[in-house]
């Protein structure tokens, strides 16, 4: 969340990281100095493809084999029996970004933008969703471009909300999620996207269950909102009723994503 323009002037990383208490914001401090979760956000992708971090490609995603839009579900047993998924990185990394056991300082470093990357990724839809490779072999229409349904709601319907809705400026975006969230319409829902599980719960295949919550969450919406209205035409251009039916989700699901990472952050905080 970056504040930046939000007008509610305060000093300090407070103003950027509304959610963090003092423990966060010190293991943030500590990890990156001299800049924040936001502004290492997209590093995870840029690694995965080639060299020494390939090895997480596949850590973005987990692929439900379930059956959208009839059946919407996640077992870990069936979905990542591997551990080569999100849910298990997840775990891996929450560990490596914390002072529970002694990792090396550059390992802790990874580990927490790696975390801050994948707490987005779970919470959108595709990513939790084996189908047609989370919505990439879609090919779809998008206000006239071709494009795909994976990137449609990594990209495409996040942008066109933001350049409607808030002048393009990403940061006025980010600060209306954040007035939701504190006194707005997502206030009393928020508590309710915290899993009952910490950062030390994993079940005995070693996946983190605050993770396989989160992941569950996401699922729903590949049965209520993605795949029906796909279905129901796949020709149509999905930045016309489909984004008007979906970027509602989609605020929701980023609002999540930054409200859990700020209390993710500060559990992993306490354990220093
Ligand atoms: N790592 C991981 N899973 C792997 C390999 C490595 O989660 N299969 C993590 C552990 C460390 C970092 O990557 O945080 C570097 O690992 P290593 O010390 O094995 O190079
Ligand atoms: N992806 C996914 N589920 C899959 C395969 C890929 O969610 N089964 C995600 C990872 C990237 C995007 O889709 O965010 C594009 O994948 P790629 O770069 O592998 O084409
Ligand atoms: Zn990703």
């Amino acid at each position: 969340f970056d504040r930046e323009s939000s007008g509610h002037a305060k000093s300090g990383d407070s103003y950027r990281q509304p959610f963090l208490d003092t423990k966060g914001a010190n293991s943030v401090a500590s990890l990156l100095p001299g800049t924040t979760p936001d502004a290492v956000a997209t590093w995870a992708d840029t690694v995965k493809s080639s060299g020494k971090y390939s090895f997480t490609s596949n850590y973005h995603f987990i692929d439900a084999n379930d059956n959208p839009p009839t059946t919407c579900n996640v077992k870990d047993t069936r979905d990542c029996a591997d551990g080569d998924c999100i849910v298990r990185a997840i775990a891996t990394y929450t560990d490596n970004a914390g002072c529970s056991k002694s990792t090396a300082k550059a390992d802790r470093i990874d580990a927490l933008k790696f975390i801050v990357h994948f707490l987005g990724d779970i919470t959108q839809p595709l990513h939790v969703c084996a189908r047609g490779r989370g919505g990439n072999d879609q090919s779809v229409k998008f206000d006239g471009s071709s494009t795909n349904l994976h990137a449609v709601w990594d990209t495409k319907i996040p942008e066109k909300r933001i350049k409607n809705n808030f002048s393009n400026d990403k940061s006025s975006y980010a600060s209306s999620i954040v007035s939701r969230i504190q006194t707005g319409t997502y206030k009393s829902a928020a508590p309710s996207w915290i899993s009952k599980y910490g950062v030390a719960s994993k079940n005995s295949n070693g996946n983190s269950l605050a993770a396989i919550d989160w992941a569950v969450d996401a699922d729903a919406f590949d049965c209520s909102v993605v795949w029906p209205a796909y279905d129901a035409n796949p020709s149509q251009d999905f930045g016309s009723t489909y984004y008007s039916n979906s970027f509602a989700t989609v605020d929701i699901q980023i609002a999540k994503a930054g409200y859990r990472l700020a209390d993710w952050i500060n559990k992993i905080g306490a354990t220093c």
